[in-house]
């Protein structure tokens, strides 16, 4: 079937009202394939996004909808109680006839969909400050709105996913198979990692010891996950919730930093122009320790800069693993681009542990 007979096939199961006009294809994410989708009701233009989940990385993408369902009901009665209506501040998924979030088609494809909030977007890079607080008041307060919400009761969607020393371990597993035949060519960079593992899985050390507690982490808090008031630039609502599980917030303290906060893009191919901003990343720091900093332990406190080196090491090492692996997992644009992110984040990692002090002092300037 082609891919616009697809999508109208798709928006009948959620009964989505009106003509439907035209589709666009979402070229951000690096794991599900998303589309803008238009129908025409009532004199103007609606549109919904629709998302084909990638069940190679969501192996029970049923529990993932639940998550999220119930996290968006709890985050929306919440917002409830504080302004008259939630509509632009929280996703809302689309129901089929049969009352689920999602449909599975005849091919095994598993779409959900959710309507579009009005004017609103979302920014890839951003040089706005005043944009960069804003995503951290956004990731702050969605962790304050699910402060209360009962941890245990979410499925665990990727087990281990923020677990950095089994992330090592498959990067070592990786290097072992060599299923690419890329090892040799990557060498240096492999030993930069290395050179790195200590301070990187000291985070996931601390949980394990239990000096940390587990909370409700959105764990993909890149600046692109946020909707802002086109208008406004104020913030609406977090997106992408795929995710959402029990976590550190040092993790989505230092997922944001680790895109918001580099000088340069995810996979930036002059390394010389790598290196953490510290305007950004105070700025985001502001916002998201702003709207936390009472909720937070003495312990989560003191980890958040320690955060920002973790997930830049992790992340740059799931990069490196799928390149060896021959580029299975995060979707690329061109033939070397988990090579190029995975060397992006090494050169910001040691900038950032170069500056962890600096950093540190900044929480506690927003966070006495
Ligand atoms: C993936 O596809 P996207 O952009 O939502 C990944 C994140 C990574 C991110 C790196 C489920 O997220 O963990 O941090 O790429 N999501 C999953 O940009 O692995
Ligand atoms: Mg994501």
């Amino acid at each position: 079937m082609d891919t616009e007979k697809q999508i109208r096939a798709v928006c009948e199961r959620f009964q989505i009202r009106g003509e439907y006009r035209s589709f666009n294809l979402l070229s951000n994410g690096h794991i599900n394939t998303s589309y803008q989708v238009f129908f025409y009701r009532d004199g103007e233009l609606k549109d919904y996004i629709l998302q084909k989940v990638n069940t190679y990385v969501f192996h029970d993408p049923i529990a993932m909808m639940e998550n999220i369902s119930s996290v968006t009901e709890y985050v929306r009665a919440k917002i409830k109680q504080k302004q008259k209506t939630a509509k632009r501040n929280v996703l809302h998924y689309s129901k089929t006839a049969d009352g689920k979030y999602y449909t599975i088609m005849e091919d095994g494809g598993f779409w959900r969909c959710c309507r579009y909030i009005n004017d609103s977007v979302c920014f890839e890079y951003t040089n706005d400050l005043k944009v960069v607080e804003n995503a951290g008041k956004a990731f702050g307060e969605f962790q304050v709105y699910l402060a209360d919400y009962p941890v245990k009761d979410l499925h665990i969607v990727i087990p281990h996913f923020h677990n950095t020393v089994m992330r090592f371990d498959t990067l070592r597993q990786a290097i072992e198979n060599d299923f690419a035949g890329r090892k040799d060519s990557v060498q240096e960079w492999i030993d930069g990692y290395m050179a790195l593992e200590e301070i990187a899985t000291r985070l996931y050390r601390m949980q394990k010891a239990g000096i940390l507690q587990l909370r409700v982490t959105h764990n993909d808090t890149k600046p692109s996950n946020v909707l802002f008031d086109k208008n406004t630039l104020e913030h609406l609502s977090v997106i992408d919730l795929d995710t959402v599980m029990p976590g550190l917030v040092a993790c989505d303290f230092g997922d944001a930093i680790r895109v918001i906060g580099s000088t340069g893009a995810e996979d930036e191919q002059d390394l010389s122009k790598v290196a953490l901003d510290m305007d950004k990343y105070e700025a985001f720091t502001r916002g998201f320790v702003g709207a936390l900093c009472s909720s937070m332990t003495p312990a989560e406190k003191e980890t958040l800069a320690l955060g920002a080196v973790a997930m830049t090491v992790e992340c740059g090492i799931r990069f490196l693993t799928d390149y060896l692996d021959g580029d299975k997992y995060f979707r690329i644009h061109y033939p070397d681009q988990n090579l190029a992110r995975a060397k992006a984040h090494l050169i910001l990692s040691r900038d950032m542990v170069k500056r962890l002090d600096e950093m540190q002092k900044i929480v506690e300037k927003y966070c006495k």
